[in-house]
């Protein structure tokens, strides 16, 4: 099984600020959690970070018929974009959207995600383990 991990602006800069509401861990050692987490279930993990909007659409796109699953963390896009949202459904890839930080319980804004109505699952609130809890529903799904 493969999965697609994409996380969008600003979550490069995991551990360096925001640490009260984002944690400690840098991107990079979020990167080796997930890397080891997958090895360890034997599928394969193809990890991206863009801060362009773009990119995040023409990766979705790239995933069909490639990935048999992606989990995305679309940082502030998850509440504007409509293209993020698009793209998911032109793919329809089985897609788990993942929150660090519990957006439910944070500003008015955070509560409307245009993408989730493209998600299989949302996980929102679980530090970073919310991203091995997406891989682990994607394989669940898929019978590994
Ligand atoms: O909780 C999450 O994972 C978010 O997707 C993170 C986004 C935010 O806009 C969403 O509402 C919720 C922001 C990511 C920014 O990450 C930073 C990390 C460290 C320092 C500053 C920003």
């Amino acid at each position: 099984m493969k999965i697609l991990v994409l996380n969008g602006p600003n979550l490069n800069m995991l551990g360096i600020r925001e640490p009260d509401i984002y944690g400690r861990e840098t991107y990079a050692s979020l990167i080796e959690k997930i890397t080891e987490h997958c090895k360890a279930k034997q599928l394969d993990v193809d990890c991206r970070q863009s801060n362009h909007e773009g990119d995040l659409v023409d990766w979705i796109q790239e995933a069909y018929g490639s990935f048999d699953g992606i989990v995305i963390n679309p940082g502030a896009y998850t509440h504007t974009s409509v293209a993020i949202l698009d793209a998911l459904k032109a793919v329809s890839v089985p897609t788990v959207e993942v929150h660090i930080s519990d957006v439910d319980s944070r500003e008015e804004f955070r509560r409307t995600s245009y993408l989730r109505a493209a998600c299989i699952a949302t996980i929102s609130g679980r530090g970073t383990d919310g991203y091995l809890e997406a891989v682990d529903l994607l394989a669940k799904r898929s019978g590994k």
